[in-house]
Parts: structure tokens; C-alpha cells; sequence
């Protein structure tokens, strides 16, 4: 079996969109393909856990969208599950579908499984996507976290549901990416443990801290993001961007169409802007650059006992693979 990809990064997040091969997609519309990739999962083990891939690959999924007016369906999925939205990917997405001539420069609709977004192509790989509805849900929330103490931070929906910590724990910074590492994944378990969730009882997979950009790097803040899986986002994280965008908006502190600039833990910026909504809520807009790095067609060998991945249920991957026809995605995009 084959399976046909297109890597990029964003900001130094990859991005790896599949474009030929993997499980036939007998429904439409993101949230029901999203369904189907994990029943199986056999793909995003295969794509994303070593050997082929690595902790922090992202990956996507093009579908046929139930909205028409998108030009396609995009389901997203890392080294431990399928996200509900993603920004670096989307921009990875993006160009991409430029890099195979199907779309130019402009404004295209996407759908996630948690809304649709819109996603506009510059030149030289910039995009900025108009974000799903975002804000920030409690504030000042203080949790006991084992081995640090009490932690407070902010609850916030920006497409993923985060956990947002200013100026407490390890200095922001790469070189404390260990320790940075160790304080949000345990600020993460602490949540799930004490059973802090978001408004509509999604899990809070994401743990972002804020502080100020280290020498050189001309932004706001710069941040660290904890994804669920325990890889560090290397860019700002958009989605983690709106998020913050949206608890900026809420304390009045940034105002409707001013400018924030995020840094990621690598000193690359995401520019954000928000408009606000009217109930609490804003759409942020997310811009960032994204650059195709590989085309790449896996061979995953029924005769290679790491074909699934590393760490994959071999046994329980391959009578999933015999369910599943392999075909270049039957019910595929628009695009
Ligand atoms: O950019 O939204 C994002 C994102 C989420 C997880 C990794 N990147």
C-alpha cells in the first residue's frame, strides 16, 4: 500500500497533508470523516508515529466538505489524536494546494469539525485565516499542580480548548524547553485529574504559558504550547493565537483591529487581529508563513512489522487495514 504526502512547516511546525492513498471515505463533511480516521487510525499511526514521522508532525486529511461553499473538508491528527482545529496546519494546508496549482492566491473556505474557516493566500506563503468564534470562558482559574504548586490561568476556546498561564513557571524560552515541557504537561494532567473541562465538556488538551519575547525577537510575547500527545507546538500555535486574542479582547486589554504579535518558543511570529462578534465573542484572524519542504510517497510493506508505527497496535492496525479499501480519496475535495 501507498500512500502519497506533501510536507511543509509553518513557522516551524510541520504539516504533512495526505494527497493520494490512505482509507476510502464513504461519508462526507469533516466532522464524519474525522469519525471514520479514528475508528480505523491506522493512517495517522502509519503517517505520524515513527518511523515516518516524529512527536511533533501534524497531519491532514482533504474530504469532501457537507458545506458547498468550502473548497474542501480538512481533518487534522497528531501523534496521539485528531484535532478539532489547526491553524499552523491550515496555512500548511494552504499552500500546499498551491504548490499542486489547485487553488491561487485569494480567500478559500475550509470546514473542520468545528466550523468553517476562511483562509486567504498571499504571496511568498503567507496566509491568514479568519478563525472559527473564539473566547476566553473563565478566567483567574487556580489548580493545584503537583510538584509546582498553585498555578492560575484563563479558559479559552480558539478552535482547541486552552489552559493560558502569564509569567508563572519555567522563563519562557528554547533552552527551557525540558522544564517547560514537564510544568504544562503536568498542569494538563492536573486539569484532566481535577476534572476542569471547557463549556461543552471538551478536554483541555492544550497548555499555553505567556512571557516576554527573549532578546531579538520583535513581539508582544512569546509563548509555549503543549499539545496533547506531549510534543511542543514549534510555531505560536494559531489556534493557541486566538485563543489568546480572545482573553486579550476580554480584559480589554487589545482593542478590535490593533495588532498582536505572538512568538513561539523558536522566535517565529504569528500577527493576529481580532473582530468583535458581539456576545463575548471574537473572530480572530491568524497570519502567519508556511513553506513546502517534501513530496514523499510511503510504502507501508505488509512484510515490515513497523508499518502501523512505532508503538501502534500492529495486530489490531492490520484487521483494520482488511476492513478498510484503500483508494485515493474516494470522497475527496473539491479541489
Ligand atoms: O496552529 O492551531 C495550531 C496548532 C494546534 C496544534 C498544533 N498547532
Amino acid at each position: 500500500m501507498r500512500i502519497k504526502v506533501i510536507d511543509s512547516h509553518t513557522a516551524g511546525e510541520p504539516t504533512r497533508v495526505v494527497v493520494e492513498g490512505g482509507p476510502k471515505l464513504t461519508v462526507k463533511g469533516a466532522r464524519a470523516v474525522r469519525e471514520l480516521l479514528q475508528k480505523e487510525d491506522w493512517m495517522r499511526r502509519s503517517l505520524i508515529l515513527e518511523p515516518r514521522g516524529h512527536e511533533a508532525m501534524v497531519g491532514a486529511c482533504l474530504c469532501e466538505p457537507e458545506d458547498e461553499s468550502c473548497v474542501a473538508g480538512v481533518v487534522f491528527f497528531n501523534n496521539t489524536s485528531y484535532l478539532n482545529g489547526c491553524l499552523h496546519g491550515t496555512m500548511g494546508v494552504m499552500v500546499t494546494l498551491a504548490h499542486l496549482g489547485k487553488i491561487g492566491e485569494g480567500v478559500h473556505k475550509l470546514e473542520t469539525p468545528v466550523g468553517v474557516i476562511e483562509a486567504e493566500l498571499k504571496g511568498n506563503g503567507q496566509v491568514t485565516v479568519g478563525n472559527v468564534p473564539s473566547y476566553r470562558w473563565r478566567t483567574g482559574v487556580a489548580i493545584d499542580v503537583p510538584g509546582h504548586g498553585k498555578v492560575v490561568g484563563d479558559i479559552a476556546w480558539g478552535g482547541n480548548w486552552f489552559y493560558l498561564i502569564d509569567n508563572l513557571g519555567p522563563t519562557v524560552c528554547l533552552d527551557n524547553r525540558e522544564e517547560l515541557t514537564d510544568f504544562t504537561w503536568a498542569v494538563m494532567q492536573a486539569l484532566e485529574k481535577q476534572g476542569y473541562r471547557g463549556e461543552d465538556g471538551g478536554l483541555i488538551d492544550h497548555v499555553e504559558v505567556f512571557g516576554p519575547p527573549v532578546a531579538g525577537v520583535e513581539a508582544d510575547s512569546q509563548n509555549f504550547v503543549m499539545c496533547p500527545g506531549k510534543a511542543y507546538d514549534r510555531s505560536p500555535c494559531g489556534t493557541g493565537t486566538s485563543a489568546k486574542i480572545a482573553c486579550l479582547a476580554a480584559s480589554g486589554k487589545v482593542a478590535e483591529g490593533e495588532v498582536w504579535r505572538q512568538a513561539g518558543i523558536l522566535g517565529t511570529v504569528f500577527e493576529g487581529t481580532y473582530r468583535a462578534l458581539g456576545d463575548g465573542r471574537v473572530r480572530p484572524e491568524v497570519t502567519g508563513q508556511a513553506h513546502v519542504t517534501g513530496l514523499c510517497e510511503w510504502i507501508l510493506d505488509e512484510e515490515d512489522p513497523f508499518r502501523f508505527g512505532i508503538g501502534a497496535n500492529a495486530a489490531g492496525a492490520s484487521e483494520e487495514k482488511e476492513r478498510s479499501e484503500v483508494e485515493t480519496l474516494a470522497a475527496g475535495p473539491k479541489v
